[in-house]
């Protein structure tokens, strides 16, 4: 299994924790979003998108990490993502789509770039953009915790699944942007308590091969 990603990509990194949860090998092919490595024919003949993550599986070529994740969670069944009840599943799944749906696009390097590029946005404009879509996500994802009664130390329950997967990335940029994170103390406690964790560690970008 190849997965093709960047060190610094969030939707990367939502696969690698995904895959070190579950204990699956996989080899690290390095796509550079820096020097557009995405764009390249090659790429592009993988993921027609020409976006990271993709996962190459005996001959196929698995895109969009929401996909992938449920692949995993389908295909390693231990230790599970999702809790059992179909109510519960929906809500861990509202917690991960919070992230994938309606954060991460809006800061993705090719809207930063457009913002930039084609509608003149200084540096201090951008980094008022990222702070906005990460801050009204992380508002609503504070009381979604709150309003969990199931939550135990993680998002739901015991352990970490699949909105891990998605809010410790989402997380990483925050920090990365410099967006103040203080208001968000259940946010903060998760990070803290899944960073300590060995499938968090070997899956932070800082641990990757491509890491500069
Ligand atoms: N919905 C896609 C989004 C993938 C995506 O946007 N990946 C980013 C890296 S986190 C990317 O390749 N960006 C390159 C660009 O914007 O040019 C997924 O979840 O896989």
């Amino acid at each position: 299994m190849k997965l093709f990603n960047y060190y610094r990509s969030g939707t990367s990194h939502r696969i690698r924790i995904a895959l070190h949860l579950k204990d699956v090998k996989y080899e690290y092919v390095p796509v550079n979003l820096l020097t557009r490595e995405h764009k390249s024919e090659e790429y592009l003949a993988i993921n027609p998108q020409g976006l990271a993550p993709s996962l190459s599986v005996d001959g196929h070529i698995l895109t969009q990490s929401p996909a992938i994740l449920e692949w995993i969670e389908e295909t390693w069944l231990n230790p599970p993502l999702l809790p059992v009840a179909p109510l519960d599943r929906a809500r861990v799944r509202a917690m991960a789509a919070l992230i994938a749906c309606d954060i991460h696009p809006l800061n993705n390097l090719r809207v930063l770039n457009a913002i930039k590029g084609e509608f003149d946005a200084d540096p201090k404009a951008v980094s008022r953009w990222i702070a906005q879509w990460i801050t009204a996500g992380f508002e609503a994802l504070e009381k979604m915790l709150d309003g969990t009664p199931k939550r135990g130390g993680f998002c739901f329950g015991n352990a970490p699944g699949l909105a891990e997967c998605c809010l410790i990335p989402q997380v990483y940029s925050a920090k990365r942007f410099g967006v103040d994170l203080t208001p968000f103390p259940a946010i903060i406690a998760i990070d803290q308590t899944c960073t300590a964790l060995p499938a968090f560690i070997a899956a932070h970008p800082d641990n990757q091969p491509d890491a500069v």
